[in-house]
């Protein structure tokens, strides 16, 4: 057994009699109250899901397992001679929630390496598919595609025992992690690259590898390990997560369950969002026609999609009241690699802006920054500007924190998720008003 897989046995040990606890001395105690509001505003605030992975506070923002952006990025060792770790040693951390020593991410590394390869069918699915099919709809394809791998539904078959579930799951997870950026290279060389691709290079980490296949140079490698980190996980009620573990919830295996994770991170309200930002970013610029930016134009740029009914990509946040730490994050990696390139200027001068310009408009609860606001710029400035490819991008890095809770919530053997709805007339009853 690898080591990483022995520490999280030794963690889900010691867990178990936690929830098991919970649920039978203290099942009946009340953590939230739900309100009309909530029923039809999408659950909002309504407690009830359960993760030890992150927590996302609305004023400080993320923590991975305990510690905040800087301080897990500070805590996790470097890859040798690179700025950020390995997004294979962050893996083992949100995993376990210990730091991995060197050694410990240099085992997940090497594992990963042998898990990488992808498929030659898979290939064929996504060379067949519509050249103008998005990235995001053969991203998700060729992991629903894999799912005749699954370790889970080959033990299922044979009768396993359910405190044993978490185990193929953690395998599966595994699996399909270290070839999500494999995956994700070949559909970007293949839709962009006229299908030249790009074999691997087995000295490389996830993160360098990824650079390398995608084509692009140094230091794109940390650009990526980076990006991936940062992306992983906002504590389970956000779309793409939820949707990962409600899936999951029925025993579909991490294949299934992460497709459909994937699907719901493509909404433009969710990690489709990084594309739009670029878009209407560019489309403003070119309207432009080379004129320099200046902070009335932008506003008025800004007045112009709230007035048509749309909303500002990368603004606002159901849960945080305060600018995205990942966003911080990426600024101040623009501010120390490319403090002069144009388009961070004009990304900054929409920060200078756009909270004010939503705070005046009285709608958004949020009027600041999330993640996607500022992780295009950094893409584009390093070559990548097929912005419809960005929220693969995101996907991979999500990818880390949802199969983490899938393996989790098989170890701690949460039910079926199955919420009851009311009726319009029993809320008007409810109300008072019928
Ligand atoms: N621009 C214009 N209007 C906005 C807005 C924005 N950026 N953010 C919120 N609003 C509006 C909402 O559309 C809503 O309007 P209605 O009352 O007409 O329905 C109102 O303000 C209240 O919304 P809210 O409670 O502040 O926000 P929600 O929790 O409902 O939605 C989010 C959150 C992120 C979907 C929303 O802020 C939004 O649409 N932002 C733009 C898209 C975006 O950047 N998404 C990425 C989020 C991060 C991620 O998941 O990747």
């Amino acid at each position: 057994m690898s080591t990483l897989k022995e520490a999280l046995k030794k963690k889900i040990d010691e867990h178990r009699p936690r929830t098991v606890r919970l649920l039978k001395e203290h099942s009946d105690v009340k953590i939230s109250e739900v309100t009309i509001g909530q029923a039809i505003g999408g659950a909002r605030g309504v407690k009830c899901l359960v993760t030890d992975v992150s927590y996302l506070d609305p004023f400080e923002g993320i923590r991975f397992r305990g510690r905040t952006i800087p301080e897990t990025f500070a805590a996790l060792p470097a890859v040798k001679g690179q700025d950020y770790p390995s997004v294979e040693g962050f893996f083992y951390y949100l995993m376990t929630g210990d730091i991995p020593t060197a050694a410990q991410a240099a085992e997940v590394v090497a594992d990963f390496k042998k898990r990488r390869q992808l498929p030659q069918y898979v290939k064929d699915i996504m060379r067949a598919m519509p050249a103008d099919t998005h990235p995001m709809t053969m991203f998700s394809a060729g992991i629903v595609a894999m799912q005749r791998e699954s370790e889970f539904v080959k033990r299922y078959n044979e009768g396993m025992n359910k405190m044993e579930y978490w185990e193929p799951m953690f395998e599966d997870s595994c699996n399909l992690m270290a070839k999500l950026p494999t995956l994700a290279a070949f559909i970007y060389r293949l839709k962009y690259k006229n299908d030249e691709q790009i074999d691997e290079d087995p000295s490389l980490d996830m993160g360098g590898n990824f650079a390398h296949q995608m084509g692009i140079a140094k230091p794109y490698d940390d650009v990526a390990r980076m990006y991936f980190i940062l992306h992983s996980d906002h504590e389970s009620g956000n779309v793409s997560a939820h949707t990962t573990h409600l899936v999951a919830s029925a025993l579909s295996d991490a294949y299934y369950s992460l497709s459909a994770g994937m699907n719901g991170l493509a909404g433009p309200l969710h990690g489709l969002a990084n594309q739009e930002v670029l878009s209407w970013t560019m489309k403003f610029m070119e309207g432009l026609g080379g004129q320099e930016p200046t902070e009335e134009v932008i506003k008025k740029a800004l007045w112009d999609t709230l007035n048509s009914g749309q909303v500002i990509p990368g603004y606002g946040h159901a849960v945080l009241r305060k600018t995205d730490p990942r966003y911080e994050s990426q600024r101040e990696f623009c501010l120390k690699n490319l403090p002069d390139y144009p388009l961070f200027k004009v990304i900054s001068m929409i920060y200078k802006v756009a909270p004010g310009v939503l705070t005046e408009h009285g709608k958004a609860k949020n009027p600041w920054p999330n993640v996607d606001a500022q992780s295009g710029v950094i893409q584009w400035y390093y070559g990548l500007t097929e912005w419809d490819f960005y929220t693969v991008l995101f996907g991979i890095g999500r990818a880390l924190g949802v199969l983490t809770n899938i393996t989790w919530d098989r170890a701690l053997g949460y039910p079926i998720e199955r919420p009851k709805s009311v009726t319009t007339a029993m809320l008007e009853e409810f109300a008072g008003i019928k």
